[in-house]
């Protein structure tokens, strides 16, 4: 097979322009802090599976059961996927073919809903996400859709409040996870409201996979029906996404993603993830995701000395919120002033918001990516002194000037893929 460098060679003499974009975002991707919550860097392996020729295959069906010929190949990738899914989350049933979490989502609902059944999720405003019953969604589309969220004072999830909303909207199916929530979930508890009104329960680890692959965040496979995961995030994989579900809805689950919702699999992404996966299993991985939690509590705890508000006080997790109010920047002036300074974020609604998620209030930090560089709590100490300074001089053009050389001198301590590099010397 060509090398990644002459196929690169390759690109540039067949599209130029395709070819530059790509160069611009490796410099990206190399030179600034990126601190997005949902996304990480990828291993060269998972990014020679992703890349590979498989991407030239057909193979709707299933492992053994395809509507092609010539299948046996991406047959032994899907079986490894599923096989490696299994033995790091124990779910009975595994399909890996999912394109995306929301095609993951969909199938987990229309595996067991119909069109107008009543769900009940965490609402987008308040950290959870778009395909948990947000009117804008399918999801919201096509079911009848409830919400719960955060206490207004503690901003964590009050499971008194979610058991009256269950009682209240008797639910065919709770949804529990977020992309917005800093704090450990209660699996146990959520199981214990969905069978008291005999929902369904649906969990969506696409953020907290990696920390449930590691032992760090209980998992709620024991508990749930249905759990669904995107494989980029915490995982640390390609992007695309996973359902596991109890076996009595593997039917289900398998034929409403193929032929239901989807056609072909994507094979090159199918390979990267069995890849990703197999990388999970490994001791690595798991001082990795330790790694990504301390950085985040350092980070967390670090703003907070500054009188930064995070949400909720803190983090158990690899994000957190951070509150802009009292400083009188919005999250959408907080994210422009610190993009120009090369530190990446997203501007964020924080619970209780008075503006429109496109201004928002906050802003949202995530420790994956300058965990996977190798930064440890030392240098999570520059980072907030680095935001700190744009924070408090926004339209300052020196200090984002300064600040951004800053940024860059220290990724460029720690090089993408230099935490791979090391654990291959
Ligand atoms: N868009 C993702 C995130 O940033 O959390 C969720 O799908």
């Amino acid at each position: 097979m060509r090398t990644a460098v002459s196929s690169m060679r390759e690109l540039k003499a067949t599209d130029p322009s395709v070819y530059q974009a790509i160069r611009a975002e490796e410099k990206r991707q190399r030179e600034k802090l990126l601190l997005i919550a949902s996304e990480n860097f990828a291993s060269p392996a998972v990014l020679a599976a992703q890349g590979c020729l498989m991407t030239n295959k057909y193979a709707e069906g299933y492992p053994g059961r395809r509507y092609y010929g010539g299948c046996q190949n991406v047959d032994t990738v899907e079986e490894l996927a599923i096989q490696r899914t299994k033995q790091i989350f124990g779910a009975d049933h595994v399909n890996v073919q999912p394109h995306s979490g929301s095609q993951a989502n969909m199938a987990a609902y229309l595996a067991v809903l119909k069109p107008g059944d009543v769900i009940l999720g965490m609402d987008l405003s308040q950290g959870g996400h778009l395909t948990h019953g947000s009117r804008v969604n399918f999801s919201g589309i096509l079911f009848r859709s409830f919400s719960y969220g955060v206490a207004r004072e503690t901003e964590v999830i009050d499971y008194d409040v979610v058991q009256r909303l269950a009682e209240e909207c008797q639910p065919r199916m709770i949804v529990v996870g977020a992309s917005a929530y800093p704090r450990t979930l209660d699996f146990p508890r959520f199981q214990v409201i969905a069978q008291s009104v005999g929902a369904y329960l649906l969990v969506d680890i696409a953020h907290i996979a990696g920390l449930i692959a590691a032992g760090l965040h209980p998992s709620p496979v024991p508990y749930a029906d249905f759990v669904t995961t995107t494989t980029h995030k915490t995982l640390r994989g390609p992007r695309g996404g996973i359902i596991m579900c109890k076996a009595e809805h593997a039917k289900a689950v398998d034929k409403i993603l193929f032929p239901g919702l989807q056609g072909g699999p994507l094979m090159h992404v199918i390979a990267a993830k069995a890849v990703a996966l197999a990388e999970a299993l490994t001791p690595a991985f798991r001082r990795y995701q330790h790694q990504v939690l301390a950085n985040a509590r350092a980070l967390a705890s670090g703003l907070a000395e500054r009188g930064v508000r995070v949400v909720s006080g803190g983090t158990d997790t690899h994000l957190m919120l951070v509150n802009l109010t009292a400083t009188g920047l919005t999250g959408k002036e907080a994210e422009a002033a610190l993009d120009a300074a090369g530190i990446t974020v997203n501007k964020n609604a924080v619970p209780y918001d008075e503006k429109p998620p496109a201004v928002a209030s906050g802003i949202r930090l995530g420790t994956p990516i300058v965990s996977t560089r190798g930064m440890r709590e030392p240098e999570m100490a520059e980072i907030v002194s680095l935001m700190d300074q744009v924070l408090r001089h926004p339209r300052e053009t020196r200090t984002l000037r300064t600040v951004r050389k800053q940024a860059k001198a220290l990724c460029q301590r720690f090089p993408i893929f230099h935490s791979y590099d090391e654990s291959s010397a």
